[in-house]
């Protein structure tokens, strides 16, 4: 298994609970927690409610709000691993280089950064979809001599306080950390290429007496989450068809913009001009208030160049700054990992997606890699439910997949060509008609081609239900060897 979030170590756990003991989990951080180990910037926090963003077989009592702060949730994924009782075949802090599969032996042949290697019979990529941070390509950008970062490389060792500081973008990271800079700095330019949709936060601390139902009443605390599921459920996915649904949410996050902003000037600057639900709804209470203080601009001229003090507008306009937090998101539709794993032709997953852009069967199996799984591989995404009821949908199908493939005597899996095409096919034909391709707007969620390859189109009951049971039937199988008599 590489990566050891969410999606690792749920794999770790249900290999083990069905008796598959002999398994390694490759993990380059130095600890259990994946996205929500890295991200530990200023505020950060989950923006799924928490009953919802936990493992289904692993309820969590102790969530302190109805929206977890990020340092909850890495302490509940260390507390689930060491109570799994699988964290002796965790490795950490290597990465693993390269994996290629060996057509002859039948297996795949993992190198480590440590340059060992080690051989699987399976290979579970959970190596995330939001890992790699993505810079920005600004002229100057590697000659500033202040203090950069990327908000999920954050430098605890940075003194904030009293600084001018920049922030680049105005996604789902920067939103949480701009209150958190505006209370510090001496002045905060954020600099918005796009403005977000941001619907108010509807968050409250839990109450003793909840937290107490919670713990012994366990019925309370799964009737919570059923509801907050089909609350997403029955809403959100039809919009993403249907816009015209949306437009309580728009007029929700245009009272936020009234309520949070008094300045004509500033509410027109950070007011949408795209269907809302086009790049992801962001929800805040308190990022419209802090782009409304003294003490923060509004940057909206383009970026021409970062110098060695600040940065350049279009205008010609520099501003100097100490401190630049790059708040520009993730390679998505070029996963780093893809470039390390090569199928049965030798070929890199990269490679091959370069011209088809990333598809999988399922968003987990992909024709010319026998055997590989992909945690959070193509189209899993989602922009309104939890990506850990993805992932349990994607675990029940590996597990039945290595089953199916012990009691057949099954060497190899590898879902046909033509199966995989067509899945695909469906996908994309059911793109074009949602608001991500329709809603007039650029995102993290299209490739360079326009395709929509990383999220899901349609509601997570339906993609549960159709990764129930491994479908042994639209792949192409090798057997076991049998010793030749
Ligand atoms: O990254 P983003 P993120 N010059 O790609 C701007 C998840 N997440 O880290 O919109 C100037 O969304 C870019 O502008 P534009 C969640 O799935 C979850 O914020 O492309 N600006 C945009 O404003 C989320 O969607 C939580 O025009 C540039 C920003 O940078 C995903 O992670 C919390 C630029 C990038 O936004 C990524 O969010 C945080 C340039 N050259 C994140 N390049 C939860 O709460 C980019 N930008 C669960």
């Amino acid at each position: 298994m590489i990566g050891a979030g969410f999606g690792g170590l749920g794999a770790a756990i249900k290999l083990d609970e069905m008796g598959e003991r002999d398994f390694l989990v490759i993990e380059k951080d130095d600890g259990i927690g994946g996205t929500w180990r890295a991200n530990s910037y200023p505020g950060a926090a989950c923006d799924v409610p928490s009953q919802l963003y936990s493992f289904s077989f692993a309820p969590n009592p102790d969530w302190s709000a109805s929206f977890s702060p990020q340092p909850e949730i890495e302490a509940y994924l260390v507390r689930v691993a060491e109570e799994s009782g699988t964290l002796d075949r965790f490795r950490f802090g290597v990465a693993v280089t390269d994996a290629a599969w060996d057509d002859t032996a039948k297996h795949w042949r993992v190198t480590l950064s440590d340059d060992s290697t080690i051989t699987a019979t399976t290979l579970i990529s959970a190596a995330g979809g939001l890992s790699e941070p993505k810079l920005p390509e600004i002229e100057g950008i590697t000659e500033f001599a202040g203090t950069i970062f990327h908000s999920a490389r954050w430098n605890h060792e940075a003194d904030l306080a009293g600084k001018r500081i920049a922030v680049i973008g105005t996604g789902a990271s920067a939103i949480q950390i701009v209150p958190q800079l505006q209370k510090q700095a001496a002045r905060l330019d954020v600099y918005q290429r796009t403005a977000p949709w941001v619907i108010p936060r509807n968050e409250h601390r839990y109450t003793a007496v909840e937290k107490f139902a919670f713990r012994n009443l366990p019925l309370v605390q799964k009737a919570s989450r059923t509801a907050i599921y089909w609350g997403r459920e029955t809403y959100v996915p039809a919009f993403t068809a249907m816009p015209k649904l949306a437009f309580p949410a728009k007029q929700m996050a245009l009272l936020n913009i009234r309520r949070g902003i008094k300045d004509p000037a500033l509410r027109a600057k950070v007011t949408p001009d795209y269907e809302i639900g086009c790049k992801r709804i962001l929800i805040s209470n308190t990022y419209y208030p802090a782009l409304a203080s003294d003490n923060v601009d509004v940057v909206t001229d383009r970026i021409a160049r970062i110098t060695p003090t600040g940065i350049v507008t279009a205008d010609g306009t520099e501003r100097e700054i100490d401190v630049l937090v790059v708040a520009t998101g993730f390679h998505t539709t070029e996963q780093p990992i893809a470039q390390h794993v090569r199928g049965r032709d030798g070929d890199t997953l990269a490679k091959v997606w370069a011209t088809s852009g990333q598809s999988a069967y399922k968003g987990t199996t992909v024709h010319g890699f026998p055997n590989l799984f992909e945690i959070v591989g193509p189209n899993t995404g989602l922009g309104h439910s939890s990506m850990v009821f993805i992932i349990e949908s994607q675990l029940a199908y590996i597990t039945d997949a290595i089953r199916t493939m012990r009691r057949g005597g099954l060497a190899t899996v590898e879902p046909k060509a033509e199966v995989q095409q067509a899945w695909n096919d469906d996908l994309q034909h059911r793109m074009k008609r949602t608001v991500w391709s329709t809603g007039g707007c650029a995102s993290w969620y299209l490739d360079e081609h326009g395709r929509n390859t990383t999220l899901w189109p349609r509601s997570t009951f339906v993609f549960r239900q159709l990764l129930r049971r491994f479908d042994a039937d639209a792949y192409q199988t090798t057997p076991v060897a049998t010793p030749i008599k």
